[in-house]
């Protein structure tokens, strides 16, 4: 089983700013400790960070026939991007939203997300352990 993780903007600054709201990890740090849970469970990981709306929109149109599922935080594009939401309904891939802060308890743009409505579910809050726990929801979800 194939799972690909996407990060949106911002979050290559993971660990160097903000830690009290994103923790102190980056996300690099964030992909070894998904790597390693992903070969507990004998599935492969892909990670993959962009600044730009095209080319998520891009990596989720080339996961199609090559994913089983999608882990995705669209960082500042949850609030924002109609083009995110249609390419994960296009591509009909099992994703789930993930969210380091809880963006229900945060200002109120942020409780609006468009991409979760294109998702199986959506986790938020967790800190790292919601990108553990969108794997473990993506993996349940298909093996059903
Ligand atoms: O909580 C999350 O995971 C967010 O997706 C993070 C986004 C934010 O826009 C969403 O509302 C919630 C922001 C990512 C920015 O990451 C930074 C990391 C370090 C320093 C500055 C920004």
């Amino acid at each position: 089983m194939k799972i690909l993780f996407l990060n949106g903007p911002n979050l290559n600054l993971l660990g160097t700013r903000e830690p009290d709201k994103y923790g102190n990890e980056t996300l690099f740090d964030i992909e070894n400790f998904i790597k390693k849970e992903a070969q507990n469970i004998e599935v492969e990981t892909v990670f993959f960070q962009s600044n730009i709306e095209g080319e998520l929109v891009n990596k989720i149109q080339e996961a199609k026939g090559n994913f089983d599922g999608i882990v995705i935080n669209p960082a500042a594009y949850t609030h924002t991007s109609v083009a995110i939401r249609d390419a994960i309904l296009a591509v009909q891939i099992p994703t789930v939203e993930i969210h380091l802060s809880n963006i229900h308890t945060r200002e109120e743009f942020r409780k609006i997300s468009l991409t979760a409505p294109a998702c199986i579910g959506q986790i938020t809050g967790f800190g790292k352990n919601s990108y553990k726990l969108g794997l473990i929801a993506v993996v349940d979800f298909i093996s059903k």
